[in-house]
This record gives structure tokens, C-alpha cells and sequence, in this order.
């Protein structure tokens, strides 16, 4: 490890690491779950970090919330009812604002210092916070999701961090189970399922899991983000029974007018990137059209 840089170490993507040079740490803490800090880089702004691992850049961070974000949001007409699920900096929050057909916006992150984290040095991921319609629920996303009403929400979004850790059980059959439940007749769900070069046997199951659970349709989208590793995540997109959902043809189309003028506008999402990130390299194809 180079002095004066970050270098993400880690199981999940042994024999590389990605480093960033860092001018300034600037917060370091220990919550019940994890090891917190926050540092200025030279290149990236100001990044969170998480047992060591990337959880955003503020100059990165569009890539993977927009998308997350509106690649379901946009794929259904007026969502009303939406949960997040992890997501405690708040980014995914201030992309869901911008849809004005949305009534509730309800989120269930466990780690209460990651957001008082970001409402500290990350005022324009954090902003999400600021819209009336969210409900916090500090805990584990696995219990929420439990003891939610069958059928009460259009979309859920979970805005999770990699499966070591708090987050494993994000990534397991049950989980995707009361997921279906929680949706309504033909709702939809855009989940963090990570990298096709790093982590096709994770993916694999989870496509395979989502096939048996969602009877809509089920996808697996991608973007580009620099600063997680091998630059790109991608996400499982899926639908329960009900009217169909074709997420490769927006039909709400997210437009300049529809945004609080509060907000900066998007940076990376548009409708031509949402149909491009559902085509997948040839290898990729292969494993997950088969499952
Ligand atoms: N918004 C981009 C950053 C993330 S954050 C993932 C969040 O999930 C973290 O705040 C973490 O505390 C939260 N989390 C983890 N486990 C749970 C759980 N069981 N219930 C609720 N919230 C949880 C994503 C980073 C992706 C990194 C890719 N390498």
C-alpha cells in the first residue's frame, strides 16, 4: 500500500486494487455494524467509505444512483410507492424525488452514522433527506421487509453494499422472496447485483433465484463507475405478475420539466442509456440468458 493513497483491499476482488490518492482524511468512526470514514481525494472529491470498500465519489456517484434509480422508475407509469432498502447516503432518495408521481418514499438503512456521515460531508448526495415525502427507519433491511404489508409497493429499490458483512442477507433467496411480496401486481425491483467480471458466479444465483421468484420479467442491467471495482456494477431488474413491465423501453420517461428545480439536473441517466444498459457482452449473455 502506497503512503498517502487509499487502496480498496479485499475477498471480493482479490489480487487487485483500485487506489486513489488522498489529500485529507476527514472523518474516521465505528458504528454497531462497520468501520466509517470519509476522505478528500485529489481526483474524485470527497469519498465514503465503508470496512474499506467504496460506497461513493461525489464525482462518480451519478453513474450508479441515476441508474439504479431510474432504470426501474422509469420502466413503469406512476409509481406512487417506493422503498429503498441500505441506501443511507441519501443519493437514491434525491433521485426518486425527482419522479412527481411518487407519494412515499419510505427507506430502512441500518447504519444510522452513515447518514448523519453524509448529512455532514455529502450535502448534495444528502439532499435526498430534504423531500417531505421520505420516512426514515434505522435497522436491518431483511426485518423491515418482513413485517411490510403484502403488495403495497409499485417499486423497491436496494441500494446495497457487497455481500460481506451487514449486507450478506441482501443478496439470498429469502430476501428476494419478501421483495415479491412487498410489490404489487406487475411492481418492480432494481437490486445492486454487482460485476460481470469479478463476480459471475454471484450473479449466476441471483439470476437463477429471481427466475424462480419474479414471474414478470427479469433483467440485468449495467453501468459504468470508475471508482468501483473493475469500473463497472450492474443491477437485476425485475417484475412480479402481473401487467407486463418492458424495462428496456421506458415508458416514463424522466424529462427536465417533471424535476425539482431545486435539484441539479441528471448528469449521467437519459432514455437512450437506460435501453443500452440492458446489452450485455457475449459472455455475460451466455451465463444469464441460460439460467
Ligand atoms: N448509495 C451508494 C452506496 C452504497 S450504500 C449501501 C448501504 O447499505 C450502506 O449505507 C450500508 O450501511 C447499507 N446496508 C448494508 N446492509 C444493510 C441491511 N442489512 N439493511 C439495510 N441497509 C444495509 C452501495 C455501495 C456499493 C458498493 C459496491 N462495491
Amino acid at each position: 500500500v502506497l503512503p498517502g493513497w487509499f487502496s480498496e483491499i479485499s475477498p471480493l476482488w482479490p489480487g487487485e486494487a483500485h487506489s486513489l490518492k488522498v489529500e485529507k482524511i476527514l472523518f474516521q468512526g465505528k458504528s454497531d455494524y462497520q468501520n466509517v470514514m470519509v476522505f478528500q481525494s485529489s481526483t474524485y472529491g470527497k469519498v465514503l467509505v465503508l470496512d474499506g470498500v467504496i460506497q461513493l465519489t461525489e464525482r462518480d456517484e451519478c453513474a450508479y444512483q441515476e441508474m439504479i434509480t431510474h432504470l426501474p422508475l422509469c420502466s413503469i407509469p406512476n409509481p406512487k410507492k417506493v422503498l429503498v432498502i441500505g441506501g443511507g447516503d441519501g443519493g437514491v432518495l434525491r433521485e426518486v424525488s425527482r419522479h412527481s408521481s411518487v407519494e412515499q418514499i419510505d427507506i430502512c438503512e441500518i447504519d444510522k452514522m452513515v447518514v448523519e456521515v453524509a448529512k455532514q460531508f455529502f450535502p448534495d448526495v444528502a439532499v435526498g433527506y430534504e423531500d417531505p415525502r421520505v420516512n426514515l427507519h434505522i435497522g436491518d433491511g431483511v426485518a423491515f421487509l418482513k413485517n411490510v404489508p403484502a403488495g403495497i409497493y409499485d417499486a423497491v429499490i436496494v441500494d446495497s453494499s457487497d455481500p460481506i458483512g451487514p449486507a450478506q442477507e441482501l443478496f439470498e433467496k429469502p430476501f428476494f422472496e419478501t421483495i415479491a411480496r412487498a410489490l404489487r401486481p406487475g411492481g418492480v425491483v432494481s437490486t445492486q447485483a454487482e460485476s460481470i467480471w469479478l463476480h459471475m458466479h454471484i450473479i449466476e444465483e441471483i439470476v437463477a433465484n429471481c427466475r424462480q421468484i419474479f414471474k414478470g420479467s427479469v433483467n440485468y442491467a449495467w453501468t459504468t463507475v470508475p471508482t468501483y471495482p473493475s469500473g463497472m456494477i450492474g443491477f437485476m431488474l425485475c417484475s412480479t405478475e402481473g401487467p407486463a413491465v418492458d424495462f428496456k423501453n421506458p415508458i416514463n420517461p424522466i424529462d427536465d420539466e417533471s424535476e425539482p428545480k431545486t435539484l441539479a439536473p441528471l448528469k449521467f441517466y437519459n432514455s437512450e442509456i437506460h435501453q443500452a444498459s440492458f446489452c450485455l457482452p457475449s459472455f455475460a449473455k451466455r451465463v444469464i440468458e441460460s439460467k
